[in-house]
């Protein structure tokens, strides 16, 4: 019998920074499709725990750890510790992020180099970590979330910008090394959408909130759930010939130089 081509039944999905925003949506995603969802935080074990009562309230199976995805050693007792409690993981969603708005020229080196090393690097160590497993499967499914700022520039997130351009081009280099293994490497690049992390740059009189409004074709922000019928598709066996692609969920904003404010 062939499986249904968006079905994750019987699917371990391991996403990180998923007690919230961006990673909790998709994480609900995948969940709904079948998946036992395991989440991370480097939280608090409180914050990780109502995470995983938001998922079981939905009648997903989920299960929470915390860890440090920026600490090779906590990633690799972490990621032994999910293969024995829930079992292999066929899903890797790197999504734990952080941003710093400022000015490149104002901008601490320290600051610099922590955006490189949780945007950047983690997901490096993790999918490291994972993928001997999946090798071992032979099949397996990374998704790295990227950014608009994996394209374009722009004021004031120039270390961001660095670390999910290199992301981009992490996944493509994922793709050409575990492709052979059945693993297909892809990445989801969102849009502006309304989360806790845009909240600063998205409140009503904001230039920038209406700067996006007028920058997207959609004309509007999106809503974290638009990104979980990506994330299914990319954890599916519907993108099995899919490899070293970002898949933009964007609104239309690559699409466009943009309009005048007044069109
Ligand atoms: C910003 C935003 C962006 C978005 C997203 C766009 O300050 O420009 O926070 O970084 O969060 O990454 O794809």
């Amino acid at each position: 019998m062939s499986i249904p081509l968006f079905d994750l039944n019987g699917k371990v999905a391991l996403i990180t920074g998923a007690t919230h925003g961006l990673g909790m949506a998709m994480a609900k995603g995948i969940g709904h499709a079948g998946a036992t969802v395991v989440i991370n935080g480097n939280s608090s074990q409180e914050k990780i725990d109502k995470a995983v009562a938001v998922f079981e309230s939905e009648g997903i199976k989920a299960f929470g750890y915390r860890f440090d995805v920026t600490d090779e050693k906590a990633v690799v007792k972490a990621i032994d510790q999910i293969q024995h409690e829930v079992g292999s993981i066929d899903i890797l969603v790197n999504n734990a992020g952080i941003i710093k708005r400022t000015p490149l020229a104002e901008m601490e080196v320290a600051d610099f180099e922590e955006v490189i090393k949780v945007d950047l690097v983690s997901p490096f160590i993790v999918s490291k970590a994972v993928v001997k497993g999946m090798i071992q499967l032979k099949a397996g499914k990374i998704i790295n979330i990227c950014s608009m700022m994996s394209e374009l520039g722009r004021n004031t997130v120039g270390a961001y910008a660095a670390a999910k351009g290199g992301l981009k081009m992490l996944t493509q280099n994922m793709c050409v090394e575990w492709a052979p293994f059945n693993i297909q490497v892809n990445g989801i690049g969102p849009g502006y959408f309304a989360t806790e992390q845009t909240k600063p740059i998205r409140i009503d009189g904001h230039p920038f909130n209406e700067f996006i409004v007028n920058r997207t074709p959609a004309g509007v922000w999106g809503n974290p759930d638009e990104l979980q019928g990506a994330a299914v598709f990319l954890s599916a066996k519907a993108s099995d010939f899919v490899n070293g692609q970002i898949l933009y969920v964007d609104g239309g904003i690559l699409a466009t130089i943009g309009k005048p404010s007044n069109e």
